[in-house]
């Protein structure tokens, strides 16, 4: 009789809640608040979920928004809402979260140091490594698929620690000088400080709603983040408090801009911004003895009448004809060679003299930010690959001309090599048919000599070890591998399994500038 009316109950149940998800009208905004706000935030800015506004889905297409939704998506909090909403509501929040919440949205000096989360004190840990692995010969590999990062001993081609990082990392983490410290950003704005020796996070804190990238001084004491959302260049100290929010403007002050990326320059103790909206170059020293800059050289609420302010940690700009977001720095740091996604024209800056010195005669969309460079026949050589066209421009950095150009198997992201190693290695990531391959560049012929591939799968992004003796590739998949090769014969010697690993990051080559890594 009890189970009877069990029965009955669940299946009075299930009626009442087929119709009330069949009747309840699909109002987006109201079905946000009861849903999803308190994993996403009342105004959607994100909290324990990521983001919901339409620069931080940039990325995911609204189908796929949909899906998520209705299925949940694995290894992560977010459930399925498929038996609590109708396909109608669904279609509806799907949508609507991408509209415009109307106007920026705010995250200034407040939220940031309210958000910032302080895990260890890492002065109290050991300063030394837990591990026996050689602590200048290990990898982080970022896994995008369950958004982990592992930890390797590149000499043993060992997994030493995984650990669950914030949400969707982007662009290269960067080191402190002596290897031990490491900082990540997410899309999401959120900075990590890792501590690599104890396997440890150390502190976080939030410097923006949507981020490029971060930048680390070489002395470890200021870290620089690059916005998109607030259009902010936030400086922090290294252990992630607060020193200064950046509203970015045109010199002017009219026209504000997103920040495209933000790079260490470590010889001129600077970091220097590419711009995304307004023709100009940014320069930011960290050297407390910077001299002074005239007044008007920054933005206006700053503006001095007619005296000078500080260098140290303001803005220094160089004016250009043509707006400047991606670029490659010159050996000495005194020159970057950039282009714009827009416009698509190349351009060699000088940052002493502070204007453009020459024009780079490079087509498609060059990717500069994944350039290295080696020395050919007395000379240094740069080589970038391309985003829209399949080849790699091969440029002599005295005269700034193209050598060569090396006809490739389709567009591609990354380009990879090490002082030790006579080939390069580089993807065709973008190209529908073959992104499963990695191609072999010979730096001396400029001949492609060789190739590896998955077949079906994208295999793309490689870092040398230390010694030059392994190639380290990522199966982007999201059942995936990490896949090691010989570096002079290309045979696959391992495969560890990994989650859609993306980039991969060797603590020396990183903190020694190696000319076949980007830094
Ligand atoms: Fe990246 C680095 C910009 C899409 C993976 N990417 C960078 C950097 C910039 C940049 C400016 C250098 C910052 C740094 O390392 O400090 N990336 C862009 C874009 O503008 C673009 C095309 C579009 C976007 O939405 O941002 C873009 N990037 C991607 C991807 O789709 C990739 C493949 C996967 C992902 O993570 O989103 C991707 N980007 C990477 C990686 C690096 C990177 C792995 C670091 C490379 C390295 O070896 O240092």
């Amino acid at each position: 009789m009890q189970t009877l009316i069990h029965v009955v109950v669940l299946v009075a149940i299930s009626v009442f809640a087929a119709f009330a998800k069949a009747e309840a009208p699909a109002d987006p905004a109201a079905l946000f608040a009861q849903h999803c706000a308190r994993c996403h935030g009342a105004d959607r800015l994100g909290q324990m979920g990521p983001a919901l506004l339409p620069e931080n889905l940039a990325r995911l297409k609204p189908a796929a928004a949909r899906t998520v939704i209705a299925e949940g998506r694995t290894a992560t909090q977010m459930p399925a809402f498929g038996q609590v909403l109708s396909g109608e509501q669904i279609d509806a929040l799907a949508k609507w979260i991408y509209t415009d919440t109307g106007e920026i949205p705010p995250w200034g000096e407040d939220r940031i140091r309210a958000s910032r989360i302080v895990h260890v004190d890492d002065t109290r840990l050991p300063n030394k490594p837990v591990f026996d692995a050689d602590p200048l010969n290990v990898f982080l590999v970022v896994e995008q698929g369950d958004h982990h990062v592992s930890v390797l001993d590149g000499d043993k081609m060992e997994r030493i620690h995984r650990f669950a990082s914030r949400y969707a990392l982007h662009g290269g983490p960067k080191f402190t000088a002596d290897g031990r410290f490491v900082y990540f950003a997410s899309r999401d704005g959120w900075i990590t400080k890792y501590d690599i020796w104890n396997l440890t996070p150390v502190v976080e804190v939030r410097a923006g709603i949507n981020t490029r990238n971060v930048a680390v001084s070489e002395d470890g004491k200021v870290v620089a983040v690059a916005n998109y959302l607030p259009r902010t260049l936030v400086l922090l100290d290294g252990e992630l408090n607060l020193l200064k929010v950046i509203e970015v403007k045109d010199k002017d002050g009219k026209k504000s801009s997103r920040v495209s990326a933000v790079y260490d320059a470590a010889p001129r103790k600077s970091f220097v911004a590419a711009l995304k909206d307004v023709p100009e170059v940014w320069e930011i020293s960290y050297d407390p003895k910077a001299e002074p800059i005239a007044a008007g050289y920054v933005h206006d609420y700053q503006y001095q009448e007619g005296g000078f302010i500080p260098g140290y940690l303001n803005p220094r700009r160089t004016v250009l004809d043509d707006v400047l977001d991606d670029f490659f720095f010159t050996q000495d740091y005194t020159e970057v060679m950039g282009t714009a996604r827009k416009t698509r024209r190349g351009q060699v800056v000088n940052l002493d003299i502070r204007r453009k010195v020459a024009d780079l005669d490079i087509s498609g969309m060059p990717h500069l930010g994944s350039g290295i460079t080696w020395h050919w026949h007395g000379r240094t050589v740069m080589a970038s690959p391309n985003l829209k066209e399949g080849k790699i421009s091969i440029i002599d950095m005295a005269d700034w001309k193209v050598l060569k150009e090396v006809k490739t198997l389709g567009p591609g992201f990354f380009m990879r090599s090490h002082e030790k190693s006579r080939y390069a290695w580089i993807d065709s990531m973008m190209s529908p048919s073959h992104h499963d391959t990695l191609q072999i560049l010979d730096k001396e012929t400029f001949e492609i000599v060789g190739q590896v591939r998955e077949p079906g799968k994208t295999l793309a992004h490689v870092e040398f070890d230390r010694n030059g003796r392994y190639v380290i590739a990522s199966l982007m998949e999201q059942d995936g591998a990490i896949i090691f090769y010989d570096a002079s014969t290309w045979k696959e010697i391992k495969r560890l399994p990994a989650s859609k690993p993306i980039g991969k990051y060797n603590v020396f080559n990183k903190t020694r500038l190696s000319e076949g890594t980007s830094h």
